[in-house]
């Protein structure tokens, strides 16, 4: 069923559940000098190409491969629509390898036909911290689909992980491989529901009329809680210790330094927004919360061409509810104008999901571990992780 990953050290589903498996690495590491030197084979017509993000011409194929090629819902009405700056940040955080961002071009013009990327992380699984990739990015082009040619990309860039000596990798993808360590679900809470509606990304609840619908979304103008602000840069030592104290509760979780917290955290117009709560009275920071931008380009709709959606990412509440912190970041994403809020069922989501409203998505979202093995899959509420 699965020729390429029944070869790789991944948990096999024939596995599952058997206790004599110890969790930990899958195989030990090799020295980095016994790892093979030469990229791997690809049919004659291709050849590997390292991309730079950094130049301008290279970032614009990448997003163009993207924009046309990348993940679709299940019924190709929307596609991912990752913009430069969000690639550019998703892609160079620090201690980042311009050689995990891995592209193939057609040899005759050079056009660029696929794409894999990897960044390094620190992830905590149970007690253990270990350095890894983040794999994502995957995209093969529309026309050279069902050759075989994703394998060879995953293997091109586990090789070039080795390299770096690093052993493992966390990812996520939208359809069942061997095996996920969780199973997650997107929910939806509409901003514009008129537009969601109108673009088929929603429908109109039974015996509800748009006005009615439009009503129930309606969020205050200002946010309300009080001390509530953006995050900046002197906040990056606060914002660390509340994302480690929260983090290490979870089994999977990423470890930040305050340098992760700057770069994965600071806002980023259009890329990413933090905001926290600092006290009034003593200026302490007791809150944080956090969304990432990530436009769908709307397939055959005459009237809009873009939702503009905003993805949860981490949120730490210790003195606000997290209810009403969550319900300030959904006012503050109604004032930028996007459409919808997005939230995965990870962490303590679950807790302000439906009472603010958001309604559950169609489709699973799995995480995966590389040569780690987790003896049983854990729940959302378990995870600590958002991958982009
Ligand atoms: C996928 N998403 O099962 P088997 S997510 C991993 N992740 O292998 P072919 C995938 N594997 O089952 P196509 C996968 N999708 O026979 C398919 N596969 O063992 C496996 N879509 O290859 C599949 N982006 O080339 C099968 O398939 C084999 O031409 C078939 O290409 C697949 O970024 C793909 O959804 C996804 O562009 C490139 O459909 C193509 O269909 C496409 O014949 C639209 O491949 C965009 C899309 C995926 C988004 C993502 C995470 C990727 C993780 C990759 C695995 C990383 C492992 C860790 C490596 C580092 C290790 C260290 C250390
Ligand atoms: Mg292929």
């Amino acid at each position: 069923q699965h020729r390429f990953w029944e070869t790789q050290p991944v948990g096999q589903f024939k596995d599952l559940g058997d206790s004599s498996f110890p969790e930990g690495p899958i195989e030990p590491p090799t020295p980095v000098s016994d790892v093979k030197k030469e990229p791997y084979n690809l049919p004659s017509l291709y050849e590997w190409t390292t991309c730079d993000i950094d130049d301008d011409a290279t970032a614009t194929e990448v997003y163009n491969l993207l924009t046309s090629n990348y993940v679709e819902d299940d019924e190709n009405m929307f596609r991912f629509n990752y913009s430069k700056e969000f690639l550019r940040w998703a892609l160079r955080p620090p201690g980042y390898f311009k050689s995990w961002h891995i592209g193939v071009r057609v040899k005759s013009n050079k056009k660029l036909v696929a794409f894999i990327t990897g960044v390094p992380a620190r992830i905590c699984v149970r007690k253990d911290v270990v350095l890894m990739a983040e794999v994502n990015f995957l995209c093969v082009h529309k026309k050279l689909r069902s050759k075989r040619l994703a394998p060879v990309l995953i293997k091109e860039v586990t090789r070039r992980i080795h390299l770096e000596d690093i052993w493992q990798a966390a990812y996520t993808a939208g359809v069942v491989l061997p095996t996920p360590i969780a199973t997650c679900q997107y929910w939806h809470r509409s901003l514009n529901p008129k537009k969601l509606i109108d673009v088929g990304f929603s429908r109109l609840g039974a015996r509800m009329t748009m006005s009615r619908t439009i009503r129930l979304f309606k969020l205050p103008a200002l946010p309300v809680t009080p001390g509530f602000r953006k995050m900046e840069l002197r906040d990056v030592p606060a914002v660390m210790r509340l994302l480690r104290d929260y983090l290490s509760r979870f089994v999977v979780a990423p470890s930040f330094d305050e340098m992760d917290v700057e770069h994965w955290l600071l806002p980023r117009e259009n890329v990413v927004d933090s905001y926290l709560v600092e006290s009034p009275e003593n200026h302490e920071i007791t809150d944080f919360c956090s969304f990432y931008t990530l436009p769908s380009m709307i397939l055959n709709n005459s009237n809009y061409s873009t939702l503009k959606a905003a993805y949860s990412f981490y949120n730490v509440a210790t003195r606000t509810p997290l209810l009403q912190l969550m319900n300030d970041a959904l006012i503050v994403a109604k004032q930028k104008d996007y459409d919808v809020f997005n939230a995965l069922d990870v962490m303590e989501n679950e807790s302000f999901l439906k009472d603010l409203k958001f309604g559950p998505g169609d489709g699973m979202l799995h995480y995966y571990l590389y040569n780690y093995r987790l003896r049983y899959a854990i729940k959302p509420s378990e995870l600590g992780l958002v991958l982009l």
